[in-house]
C-alpha cells in the first residue's frame, strides 16, 4: 500500500463506520488550519510574527502575536464549513457562535490555538491542541455551558506539534494515530498507526521549580523517583520538560514517561494550571486510545464533569503504571 493521507484515512475510517462525513470534513478543516499555523510559525522572525499582542486573555496571561493569529485562523478556518455549532477557546472569554450567514452544523470545536506559547520566542517546539464534542440535541444557540461536558463525550481529539517537523496526532475513538506533514505535497502522512505508550517508563516530566509549594503525594511520589535505583522505586528515573504540553505529550506518546502538573499552594484556589476542556481533555482521550492513562491524582480526568468552560485541574498522564503509582499515593493521602 502506498502512503495514506489524512484524507484517506478518514475516509476509511468513515466507511468503517466510525465517523460520519460531516466529522471528517471538521477534522480535514482543522488540518488545513494547522498547516497555516505551521506555515506562520516556521517563518519565525522573518514573518514579524513574534513577540507579545499586547493583550491578555481570559486567564490573565501575555497573549503572543502567534497566539492571536493562531485563533484567528482556526476560527476563519471552521466558520463557513457547515460542520460546527460554535467553537470555544483558550484564547476567547466565551464560545462563539457560527455566523447566520453560514449553515450550522452538530458539532461544538475546542481549542488551545498555540499552547506552549512562552516557547515561540526562543524557537522551541510549541502546538495546536483540539477536542471535538456534539452539540446536545435540540440547541441552536450553543452557549457556554452546552460546551460543558465531561471528556468521555469527545467524537475526536488531537494536537498538532509544530517541531523539526510538523505532526498531528488524532483519535476518533479508534486507537491514536500519528500524522506527519510533507510540506512538498502539502498534506499529512500517516507515519504511525496505533501509536502505543509503553506501561513503565523511567522518565517523568514535571516543573521541578514548584516543589515547595507541593503537597505530601506529591512530596512522596517525586522523592521516591529521586532516590533512583536504591530507593523504594529500586531504577534509576530521568527527568525532562519542555514547558509545551504538546511537545511533552508527544514524547511520552513516542517513548512512554509520566506528565504531571498537580495542583499546589501556590495558588491554592486554582486546581492546577492546564485547562481541563481544551488541554486535560483532548490529551487524556489522545493517551488512553494509546493504552496509557489520566488522571487528577483522584479520578479518570474523562470522567469528570467540567463546572466552567475555562476550568483548570491537576494532570497526570501517560505511561499507566507510573500514573497508577502516583494517583494511588494521593488517594491513599485522601487529602485534596
Ligand atoms: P504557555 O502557553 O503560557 O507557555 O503555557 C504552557 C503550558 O500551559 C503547557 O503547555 C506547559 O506544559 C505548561 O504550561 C508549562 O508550565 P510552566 O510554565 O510551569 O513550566
Amino acid at each position: 500500500m502506498g502512503q495514506v493521507s489524512l484524507a484517506r484515512f478518514l475516509i476509511e475510517q468513515q466507511r468503517a463506520g466510525h465517523i460520519n462525513a460531516d466529522l471528517r470534513l471538521l477534522i480535514e478543516v482543522v488540518a488545513r488550519a494547522c498547516k497555516s499555523i505551521a506555515h506562520a510559525v516556521s517563518k519565525g522572525a522573518l514573518g514579524g510574527v513574534l513577540g507579545d499582542a499586547g493583550t491578555g486573555n481570559i486567564q490573565g496571561e501575555a497573549q503572543k502575536k502567534l497566539d492571536v493569529l493562531s485563533n484567528e485562523i482556526l476560527l476563519e478556518a471552521n466558520e463557513w464549513g457547515g460542520h460546527l455549532a460554535a467553537c470555544a477557546s483558550e484564547e476567547m472569554d466565551h464560545c462563539q457562535p457560527i455566523p447566520n450567514a453560514y449553515p450550522k452544523g452538530n458539532y461544538l470545536l475546542l481549542f488551545d490555538p498555540l499552547d506552549g506559547s512562552s516557547n515561540i520566542d526562543v524557537n522551541i517546539s510549541v502546538g495546536t491542541i483540539f477536542s471535538v464534542l456534539r452539540c446536545p440535541d435540540g440547541v441552536t444557540e450553543p452557549q457556554d455551558e452546552h460546551f460543558l461536558q465531561p471528556g468521555n463525550t469527545q467524537v475526536a481529539a488531537g494536537y498538532t506539534v509544530y517541531g523539526p517537523s510538523t505532526m498531528l496526532v488524532l483519535t476518533v475513538g479508534t486507537g491514536t494515530h500519528a500524522f506527519t506533514l510533507d510540506r512538498e505535497q502539502g498534506s499529512f502522512v500517516l507515519t504511525q498507526r496505533d501509536m502505543r505508550i509503553p506501561e513503565d517508563t523511567k522518565e517523568f516530566a514535571i516543573n521541578m521549580s514548584n516543589q515547595r509549594h507541593w503537597f505530601e503525594p506529591m512530596q512522596r511520589y517525586v522523592g521516591e523517583l529521586l532516590e533512583g535505583k536504591t530507593g523504594p522505586r529500586g531504577k534509576d528515573f530521568n527527568m525532562r520538560w519542555v514547558a509545551s504540553m504538546v511537545a511533552d505529550v508527544h514524547r511520552i506518546l513516542t517513548r512512554g514517561g509520566i506528565f504531571i502538573y498537580p495542583r499546589d499552594r501556590k495558588d491554592p484556589d486554582k486546581p492546577g494550571k492546564l485547562r481541563l476542556m481544551y488541554e486535560a481533555n483532548p490529551m487524556s482521550f489522545v493517551v488512553e486510545q494509546a493504552g496509557g492513562a489520566a488522571t487528577n491524582g483522584y479520578e479518570r480526568i474523562l470522567d469528570l464533569q467540567p463546572g466552567q468552560l475555562h476550568e483548570r485541574v491537576a494532570v497526570f498522564l501517560g505511561s499507566k503504571n507510573e500514573v497508577e503509582v502516583a494517583t494511588r499515593y494521593h488517594r491513599e493521602a485522601g487529602d485534596r
